[in-house]
């Protein structure tokens, strides 16, 4: 395993480290094909039931490495986004386990797309966010033309693409980029309870309502309806759900198990 990313597992949260700090994390194909098995083995790894995804250093990631994009021969980055990048926000998409971001510094380019990525952004007073992109005369991808507008809404998401400036912590907390900005000191602690938390919490449950997050904005309130009917014909059945509703008649915490 290359060490641009480092794996830790404790009580069944698995914490990803962008491990790049020299650089401010900013992706190499080593460091993006890493990425993409972290997080296949995490989907198949059962032990592991919440991840927390964070930044060595002081960023959490610069996007792309413009170091790799240097001198006269023009890479297809199209092709680099189908090869790489998108793999990597499907693969955090599709993961039927909640991703905790723990913003640790500056998220720019590739990097803010990942942070958007995360199913809960936690974010350090350090942090900051900007759509660096066009001020490498690029055009905003990883993901961001879909996260980016649905968090903050098309003109604030206009106005982000098109200058590339960058939007501190308290401002991505009031705007909706993320859910809650903490003091630097406290950040992975506090990310890392929250994780903990969501481990505890019934995995099944949990996925379904991430698949329903990840079609919602597709479909009409008539199929939302229907899609939901699907998944609790399926939730229903678990044995977590037996198991919540005699812990909640017994009055005490509910030991959910993923079946
Ligand atoms: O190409 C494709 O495959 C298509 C996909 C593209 C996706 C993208 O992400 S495009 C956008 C790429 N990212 C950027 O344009 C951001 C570039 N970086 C910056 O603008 C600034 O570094 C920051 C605003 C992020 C932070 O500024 P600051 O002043 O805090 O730090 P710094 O001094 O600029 O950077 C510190 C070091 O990190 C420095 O290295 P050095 O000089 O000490 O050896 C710098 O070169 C390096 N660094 C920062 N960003 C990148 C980087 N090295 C390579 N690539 C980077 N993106």
């Amino acid at each position: 395993m290359s060490d641009t990313i480092l794996r830790e597992s404790a009580a069944g949260v698995l914490t990803v480290t962008l491990n790049r700090p020299d650089a401010l994390n900013s992706f190499t194909v080593e460091m993006k094909d890493a990425l993409l098995i972290g997080l296949k083995d995490a989907a198949r790894d059962k032990e592991v039931r919440a991840l927390v995804l964070t930044g060595a250093g002081r960023a959490f990631s610069a996007g792309q490495d413009l170091k790799e994009r240097q001198g006269p021969d023009v890479a297809d980055l199209g092709a680099e986004l189908r090869v790489r990048y998108n793999p990597i926000i499907l693969a955090m998409r599709r993961l039927e386990k909640p991703i905790v971001g723990a913003i640790n510094g500056v998220a720019a380019g590739a990097g803010i797309s990942i942070a958007m990525a995360c199913d809960v952004i936690y974010a350090s007073d350090k942090a900051s966010f900007t759509e660096a992109f066009s001020r490498v005369g690029l055009v905003p991808d990883t993901g961001s033309t879909w996260f980016l507008p649905r968090l903050v809404g098309p003109a604030r998401a206009a106005e982000m693409m098109f200058t590339g400036d960058a939007v501190d912590a308290v401002t991505a907390e009031r705007i909706g980029l993320v859910n809650r900005v903490v003091s630097a000191d406290q950040l992975m602690t506090e990310a890392t309870a929250f994780a903990q938390r969501l481990a505890k919490s019934a995995p099944i449950a949990l996925a379904l309502a991430k698949r329903a997050l990840n079609r919602a904005y597709e479909m009409s309130l008539e199929e939302s309806l229907d899609y939901e009917a699907q998944l609790q014909s399926i939730a229903g059945r678990s044995a977590d759900h037996r198991e919540g509703v005699a812990a909640f008649v017994e009055k005490r915490p509910a030991e959910f198990k993923g079946e």
